[in-house]
């Protein structure tokens, strides 16, 4: 592995890639990284992963670091020079900090995929109460204080902040308002995002939300809801649903949106689409059971 001494194997979409994203831009740290594909894993990721085999993993100086959390506190550790501190220096707060992101870990993930993978009906009633009260628990720690660990932002809002890109899902998928349901969370997520680590690392939650459509009417809803958008020009791609395929379709759901695709792909147009318009249930033949949804979406204008 010729090259940098900082890389980030990672995905565009990975709530725990951007955690990693957003700690070296608070950090002001220089780093590769490195677009994977899920579906096709390199063999760089196998070997540096070789225990879960997933992203992201930090590679500083040749030697890995996995586990998105363990990943921010080394950088925090490795470039402590450079501020801001992303953990608290006394070692109950920063014992109260490691609670709080393994909460974050242990609980939100699940609860908000649970919001989507479920049936209609009681079972996704059920689902979308656990995540609720999950959330109102963070609420609650959070309380009056402007970021998790007091004035300023670090560990526990870089654990949580990437689900913010989630919440538009959630809310189309689960029929509910988080910002109604837990309105501080929210107004914390909207002063996280005005710092530019955030709002630059986020992607746009309307792409998030695509890729996470597992049926064919949550997908043509979503589509729907994206034709409305006339700066938005979307490509899409049911694998193996949408029939004649777009001939430059994609090969794996975890496609990068344009603005993530190395200049290489770009230049080569590889990634690169033309609007299809978007499709309706005469254009979908086969239910969509799986993730396989979105080409691309490219912002114009
Ligand atoms: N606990 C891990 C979770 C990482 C994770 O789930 N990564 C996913 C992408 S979001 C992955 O690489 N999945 C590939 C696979 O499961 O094969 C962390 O915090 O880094």
């Amino acid at each position: 592995m010729a090259g940098s001494e900082v890389v980030l194997l990672d995905t565009w979409v990975s709530v725990f890639g951007m955690r990693v994203r957003i700690a070296f831009m608070e950090k002001g740290v220089h780093y590769e990284r490195r677009e994977e594909d899920l579906i096709n894993k390199s063999p760089l990721l196998l070997q540096m992963n070789p225990v879960h085999k997933k992203i992201p993993v930090l590679i500083h100086h040749g030697k890995p670091i996995c586990e998105s959390n363990i990943i921010v506190q080394y950088i925090d550790e490795t470039w402590q020079n450079k501020s801001p501190p992303l953990l608290p220096s006394d070692p109950y707060l920063r014992a109260q900090a490691r609670f709080w992101a393994d909460y974050i870990d242990k609980k939100i993930y699940d609860a908000g995929r649970k919001i989507w993978s479920t049936k209609l009906g009681e079972e996704q009633e059920k689902a979308k109460k656990e995540f609720i009260d999950c959330m109102k628990v963070l609420e609650g720690e959070l309380g009056e204080k402007p970021y998790f660990m007091g004035e300023s932002f670090g560990y526990v809002d870089i654990a949580l902040v990437p689900f913010y890109c989630w919440f538009y899902a959630w809310e189309k998928f689960g029929n509910i308002s988080i910002e109604k349901e837990c309105p501080k969370l929210v107004a914390w997520a909207k002063r996280c995002m005005e710092r530019e680590s955030v709002s630059k690392t986020l992607p746009d939650p309307h792409k998030v939300s695509l890729i996470s459509a597992t049926t064919t009417t949550m997908f043509l809803t979503l589509c729907s809801e994206l034709a409305k958008h006339p700066q938005m020009c979307c490509c899409y791609c049911l694998r193996g649903s949408i029939k004649p395929a777009p001939s430059n379709y994609l090969s794996s759901f975890t496609a990068p949106p344009f603005e993530f695709m190395s200049e290489k792909n770009k230049r080569a147009r590889k990634w690169n689409c033309h609007c299809t318009p978007p499709p309706s249930a005469a254009t979908v033949r086969t239910p969509i059971t799986t993730t396989y949804c979105l080409l691309s979406l490219i912002t114009v204008g």
